[in-house]
């Protein structure tokens, strides 16, 4: 892919599941505007974005009379998507960052490595299975769909806490703290981070 100037990427995607448009910009000011059915998840994207100091525009309409999970996946997917297209060729990126949020009692830490190398290590335990009408297993299918889609080898772990709510938000925060620290661009990066000289 060529060099982007400006790090932004939108996605329009139909299927008989779900009907999505999702814009992301990796270099935006933290705004986000998500109308989808999973309101849950709007909470955590809107925390994403916020502390990532993204700019995430969400369009979402899915078969949540069934369950909430093809919409929360392929909000994943189109995320995913965008992300690896908005960075281009990752020139002069960091490629790296590891980063702990606490949220109150909840400790979550987040390590990730922008390397066109799709993996996905999870380690949490929540004491509830639901937050409101949200499955927490959904944290697991959102997150590994987003790793695959965007080619970024993505480790979270939930160190500890006692509020599942508390616990998957500082996922979110963490995820998007240490999106917005590995992609962004440093001085003394000349070309793209890699010894093989391709990310
Ligand atoms: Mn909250």
């Amino acid at each position: 892919m060529t060099d982007k100037t400006v790090r932004e990427a939108s996605v329009a995607r139909k299927t008989n599941e779900t009907d999505i448009t999702l814009s992301f910009g990796v270099d935006g000011s933290g705004e986000a505007k998500l109308e989808t059915d999973v309101p849950f998840l709007n909470h955590m994207l809107d925390l994403f974005a916020k502390h990532g100091q993204f700019n995430l525009n969400v369009d979402a309409k899915g078969d949540i009379d069934i369950d909430d999970h093809h919409t929360v996946e392929d909000i994943g997917i189109c995320l995913g998507q965008t992300l690896r297209e908005a960075l281009g060729d990752k020139r002069g990126i960091k490629r790296y960052a590891s980063v702990f949020v606490p949220m109150d009692e909840a400790l979550a830490q987040v390590v990730i490595d922008v390397s066109n190398r799709p993996h996905f290590e999870y380690r949490a335990q929540y004491p509830s299975s639901q937050v409101g009408s949200f499955s927490t297993e959904l944290v697991h299918e959102f997150l590994w769909k987003f790793a695959l889609e965007a080619r970024i080898t993505l480790h979270v772990i939930v160190h500890y806490g006692q509020n599942t709510h508390h616990m998957i938000e500082a996922v979110f925060k963490a995820l998007g703290r240490a999106l917005d620290e590995a992609t962004s661009i440093d001085p003394r990066v000349q070309g793209v981070p890699s010894t093989k000289g391709v990310l």
